[in-house]
């Protein structure tokens, strides 16, 4: 993409609304615009970071055997009414009216419709287990919708549901996202803890949150500092193995890590008080295992091999997309601008022309942006007729990890300069080792399975 025909209206004034860093950097490099209160319009390398950080999400869901779906946003009150929901969610609850005077909702999440499709297609134990899941936008009218994505109003919600002949089963499935969730995560760059909590309106005896530690978090934490510590890297994940999951689980929640609504201070104090951490964290996902809270009430049943009629296990699982922007750029900026990881940056590198309208360094440009294409890999080329300390702050603010800068006294010695945005590193290369080495930084974090 050339910047002088793209659409990115970068903000010099730092907007006085916005009180938290990813807020105001998502503003500043025009990736979001708010319409009402807590709902957005995605603009169009906003919406580029948006579709990298779901086609992520996808890949691992898939990867780990679930059925991707797409329900509609909004739902019958009916079915509603069946789980007892209808009056219980409260004013969150964004509820219509049609022209029949027939009561519609905005899904704020969909464990009733799933339930109900399952009901109508689902009737024997043979067809288990079976996870669907969507990643589709849902409405919650928060009483204080704030931070931009972070809490919006309207968010993008990937929400998965598994449905299973027996709790010991539908634990696995439990187990089986929790460990694809930190798989998740971690290709983002984050890290994401899992942090024992509290069930709230989805329900359920189970259920754990996943949260990155920020300052700006909403989420009060209370952990053991050890369990930063574990990481899940690069081991081999096989998602049917039902003691690999459970013991990666055990591994991950063995040591203290609980939200405010869980904590125990007893519990607390048998921890070394060197590693006793109160903080506060970003909420990106959290899964919930309810067993037959839906199925029982709703007649989601099958035949057993028993022949007996039973109401399936369930639960339900749900990462917040939308907020995984939001809760990048908190966990990767400096003073300057986004840092993005590899793996969601928006554009793989800016190729800065410090000379624009000189022939030579043109055509540099040109070839370089041409090759760096020929590669499958996406530039964003700063074409515009502007100072290099604006270019460079331009693409440092937008947050692009690889920097490509082109002027006619390095071409007089055959070289360009690539610069790391993490690192501030530059180093001289000829412009035709650029798309190699490109390729090979992005090849590290290019891990697509067979989706
Ligand atoms: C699990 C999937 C559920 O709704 N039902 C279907 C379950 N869980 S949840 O914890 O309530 O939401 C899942 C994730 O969605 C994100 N999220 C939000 N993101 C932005 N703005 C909001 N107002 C908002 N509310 C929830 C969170 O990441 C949450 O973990």
């Amino acid at each position: 993409m050339r910047l002088s025909r793209y659409f990115l209206p970068v903000l010099k004034e730092i907007p006085s609304e916005a009180q938290i860093v990813s807020h105001r950097l998502m503003l500043r490099a025009g990736m979001i615009k708010q319409q009402a209160a807590g709902i957005y319009s995605w603009l169009p390398m906003g919406f580029k970071v948006l579709r990298r950080l779901e086609q992520i999400v996808h890949e691992e869901q898939l990867r780990a055997g679930h059925l991707p779906m797409l329900m509609p946003t909004i739902q019958s009150a009916d079915l509603w009414r069946e789980s007892n929901r209808y009056e219980a969610y409260g004013p969150e609850m964004l509820r219509m009216r049609d022209r029949h005077d027939r009561d519609l909702l905005y899904g704020p999440t969909n464990e009733e419709m799933i339930t109900d499709i399952f009901r109508a297609h689902v009737s024997t134990y043979k067809e288990l287990p079976l996870t669907l899941y969507h990643i589709q936008w849902k409405f919650r009218d928060e009483i204080r919708p704030r931070f931009g994505v972070m809490r919006g109003r309207e968010f993008f919600m990937k929400d998965g549901y598994n449905f299973d002949l027996s709790k010991e089963d539908a634990l696995h499935a439990y187990n089986r996202h929790f460990v694809s969730y930190l798989r998740t995560y971690e290709r983002l760059g984050l890290q994401a803890i899992p942090m024992r909590a509290d069930s709230g309106p989805i329900g359920g005896e189970d259920t754990h949150e996943f949260l990155v530690l920020a300052e700006t978090g909403e989420s009060k934490v209370h952990y053991d500092s050890k369990v930063t510590e574990i990481r899940l890297g690069e081991r081999e994940i096989n998602y049917d193995d039902v003691d690999q999951c459970k013991s990666i689980l055990e591994e991950f929640t063995a040591l203290y890590a609980r939200t405010e609504e869980t904590h125990s201070e007893a519990e607390f104090t048998h921890i070394p008080v060197e590693r006793r951490r109160s903080a506060r964290g970003i909420e990106v996902g959290q899964i919930f295992y309810f067993g037959t809270k839906y199925s029982e009430p709703m007649r989601a049943v099958v035949q057993n091999a028993e022949g007996q009629t039973v109401p399936v296990h369930m639960g339900s699982h749900g990462i917040g997309v939308s907020r995984l922007a939001a809760a990048v750029i908190e966990a990767s900026h400096d003073e300057a601008g986004i840092i993005w990881p590899e793996a969601v940056t928006p554009f793989h590198c800016g190729i800065v022309n410090l000379k624009q309208g000189d022939k030579t360094t043109d055509a540099a440009c040109e070839t370089l942006y041409e090759k760096i294409t020929q590669c499958g890999l996406e530039p964003l080329y700063d074409d515009r007729v502007e100072r290099a300390g604006a270019k460079f702050a331009t693409i440092d603010l937008i947050g692009l990890p690889w920097r490509i800068t082109v002027g006619p006294r390095g071409l007089k010695n055959s070289v360009v300069e690539l610069t790391s945005r993490r690192t501030g590193k530059s180093e001289e290369c000829p412009p035709e080792m650029i798309p190699d080495k490109l390729t090979k930084i992005y090849k590290r974090t290019d891990d697509h399975p067979s989706a």
